[in-house]
């Protein structure tokens, strides 16, 4: 646990009871501090955003409807089995892959957890940007060191956390979100979620030293909505403000992955990753540095492959890549 002052342990007892008064005499009490502590605590999450009702004779209570990310928040909503709980959560990283990778290659353990409430230099894959802003997604990396996982299977994490985040979104949303091969998330159309993994390799043996997962989860639509770049292509999990969401669906997402990683020799996640396949049985346009080529994608393999088959009556297994998809008459990226 990673409880370092007063404010901390404030949060996390106000967190796990949501909605119900503490006195300062008693939180004092359960914490062994000054009731001064505790007001200077409550002031100080005050400041930061929380909104801690006070009343006559009742004492403190924190609002159901507070939005705002933390380890204690989270933690209050995962399974007791899920082994990614070493929770580090920031107001603001560049990028909390970046942050994570530096902190794997250090020696940090698997289970780690990144999280940021904004990214000023939030990554997408190839180079591209993951537009990251304050208030409205979630921003999370996870470090892994899978024992006997070879480079070529390192996409497995990739699909097991789409499905993860396919069914962490549904559960908190009640909506349905598919995935676009091979690492989107999209509902009605627009993309919600993107995942970013990123392995590291051992020189000695070719061995996957660890990897970083990294998701992007759009909670809700930015004030005016989203740049002009991705105006089109982006979306929203909620259309309006959800008590506790983002906490609520960074912890979903970190109990399903852990399942889905924790029995991933089974495979189960693949069957999962086909049912929710937006790609599969469409005409999409395969992005290369060469150009577009147009194919049928015809179905996801055993290691989610993408098995398309182009207009001349060939065929290929990829693995990796950019595709375009119809979605009603316009095709996105
Ligand atoms: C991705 O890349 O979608 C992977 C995004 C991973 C982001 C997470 S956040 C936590 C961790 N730390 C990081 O620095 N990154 C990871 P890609 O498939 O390359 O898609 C990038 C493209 O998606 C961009 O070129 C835009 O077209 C679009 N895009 C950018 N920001 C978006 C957003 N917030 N929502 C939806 N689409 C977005």
């Amino acid at each position: 646990m990673r409880h370092t002052g007063t404010k901390e342990s404030v949060l996390a007892l106000f967190e796990e009871n949501r909605g119900t008064y503490f006195s300062g005499e008693e939180i004092a009490a359960r914490l062994s501090v000054s009731r001064a502590a505790v007001w200077k605590a409550v002031k100080t999450l005050r400041d930061e955003g929380y909104e801690i009702d006070a009343a006559p004779n009742k004492g403190y209570c924190l609002s159901a409807e507070t939005d705002i990310l933390s380890a204690q928040g989270i933690r209050k909503y995962l399974n007791p089995a899920c082994a990614f709980r070493d929770l580090l959560v920031l107001e603001e990283a560049e990028s909390t892959n970046a942050l994570l990778r530096e902190q794997a290659s250090a020696g940090s353990p698997e289970g780690r957890v990144v999280v940021a409430g904004r990214q000023t230099k939030g990554r997408g894959r190839l180079g591209r940007s993951f537009y990251s802003p304050a208030d409205t997604g979630i921003y999370m990396s996870l470090l892994l060191r899978p024992a006997n996982l070879s480079p070529d299977q390192a996409v497995s994490v990739t699909t097991m956390a789409a499905v993860a985040a396919c069914e962490a979104i549904e559960e908190v949303s009640g909506k349905q979100a598919g995935i676009k091969w091979v690492n989107d998330i999209y509902m009605e159309g627009r993309k919600v979620s993107g995942i970013l993994t990123e392995a590291a390799l051992s020189m000695e043996n070719n061995r996957i030293d660890f990897i970083v997962l990294g998701i992007g989860i759009n909670a809700y639509a930015p004030e005016g909505g989203f740049p002009e770049e991705i105006g089109e292509i982006a979306g929203a999990v909620f259309s309006r403000r959800c008590d506790d969401g983002k906490n609520a669906l960074a912890a979903a997402f970190l109990n399903r992955f852990a399942e889905y990683y924790a029995a991933r020799e089974s495979g189960d996640y693949v069957e999962k990753y086909r049912d929710r396949s937006l790609v599969t049985g469409k005409e999409i346009l395969i992005l290369s540095p060469s150009g577009k080529r147009r194919a049928f994608a015809e179905d996801v393999d055993g290691q989610c492959r993408l098995l398309v088959r182009y207009e001349d009556g060939s065929r290929e297994a990829l693995s990796s890549g950019e595709i375009s998809i119809r979605f009603g008459s316009r095709i996105r990226s």
